[in-house]
């Protein structure tokens, strides 16, 4: 194969408008920011990345400004003239050099993957060892504050064919508020849906105890990260005692955090972010620790855009279980695409084409438009 070298690296701030206001515990959304990377390469090949986050810094360590700074004056220089075909060397390099900064490393990951990937002609999710699947159920998040609006989005969804799995966005209102909206949704679709949760971290352990135990008994399918990341004890307790079963979300912010988390019993089932674990290649190490663990599998999103969502879905279709599916419904909460390439849902799945790289290009008269200057 021929040598190739990186050349350079732009990461690019993107708002692009949300269909409608997005609540979450922490945030509402009304935009979302993208921080794209573009990875050129010697042999003229450019691999595409996006290490996206959701409200600034309400959610995690990272935020766009951050991302894209680290990227631009840290991330670069290390990885500008090293061979753009060797990944485990460039990842190691990183290694070595930076600590934490998964969403950035994810995006650089990601596209090192999209450049081999089109250099080879090869699918990202043939380089990850291949798909054993070419299409994933997605869920859509039911967020936008309100029970009656909640019902009838949802009814939407289902007599579109478009989604059958609904997490609802709890923990800012009252505990009995929450419950009762949530009690009301599961109600009004009954058998046809299954709907979980998100805490997002926002109960303490006293009200989890109730929420958990009214939530199971009520149907509710999972719960959602429904405490403190720093409560481990806690964590433990729940997953000892809730009705339904705990899944982790911000308690991995690594693949580290993953390999305690199953250590300790604290989650039945892991959601997998590839800009909490560093890339596709990443986020599958801590799904390996999932399944030698015995907890399951869910595909994760941090809201990220097609870029983001496809390096996710490439990665989700090579795992041998992922028994409560992925929520890769990122682009749907978008009004506008910055790629050419749309992903195709239907039939409550994301279907993924096994095209070189992700098979994506940018759309570059929409991508001036709502680059950040
Ligand atoms: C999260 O905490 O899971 C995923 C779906 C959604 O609506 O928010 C995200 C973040
Ligand atoms: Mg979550």
């Amino acid at each position: 194969m021929n040598s190739a070298r990186i050349v350079s690296l732009e990461s690019i701030i993107v708002d692009l408008p949300t269909i409608r206001p997005h609540k979450l515990a922490m945030h509402t959304m009304r935009q979302q920011t993208l921080v794209i990377l573009r990875l050129r390469c010697s042999d003229d090949i450019e691999g595409l990345g996006e290490a996206t986050t959701i409200g600034g810094l309400a959610y995690g360590n990272e935020s766009p400004e951050s991302i894209k700074s680290n990227l631009d004056h840290h991330f670069a220089p290390l990885l500008i003239g090293q061979d753009a075909t060797n990944i485990n060397a460039a990842m190691q390099r990183l290694d070595k050099a930076i600590k934490g900064n998964t969403f950035a490393r994810s995006a650089v990951e990601t596209a090192l993957l999209d450049a081999q990937g089109k250099r080879l002609g090869l699918a990202v999710s043939e380089l990850l060892g291949g798909r054993v699947r070419d299409s994933l159920e997605v869920a859509w998040t039911l967020a936008s504050g309100d029970t009656g609006k909640d019902i009838d989005e949802a009814v939407q969804m289902l007599e579109q064919r478009r989604h059958r799995i609904f997490k609802v966005k709890i923990g800012a209102n009252p505990l009995e508020q929450d419950l009762s909206h949530v009690v009301a949704i599961k109600k009004a679709l009954g058998a046809q849906a299954s709907v979980r949760v998100d805490v997002n971290q926002y109960w303490s352990e006293s009200q989890a105890i109730r929420g958990c135990q009214v939530l199971g008994e009520n149907g509710i399918d999972l719960i959602e990260q429904p405490i403190s990341r720093i409560n481990r004890g806690g964590q433990i307790r729940l997953n000892q005692r809730s009705p339904a079963p705990i899944m982790a979300d911000e308690s991995i912010e690594s693949v580290e955090d993953a390999f305690s988390l199953a250590a300790d019993g604290a989650a039945s089932i892991f959601a997998l972010k590839i800009a909490k674990n560093g890339g596709p290649r990443a986020v599958l190490r801590t799904a390996q620790i999932a399944e030698a663990a015995g907890i399951a599998l869910y595909g994760g999103t941090m809201l990220e855009g097609t870029i983001g969502t496809m390096a996710s879905a490439h990665a989700f279709l090579t795992l041998a279980q992922l028994v409560w599916h992925t929520e890769l419904f990122g682009p749907l909460l978008l009004t506008e695409e910055i790629v050419q390439q749309a992903p195709e849902y239907r039939d409550f799945e994301l279907h993924v084409p096994n095209t070189p790289g992700l098979g994506l290009a940018l759309d570059e008269e929409r991508l001036a438009r709502f680059r950040r200057t």
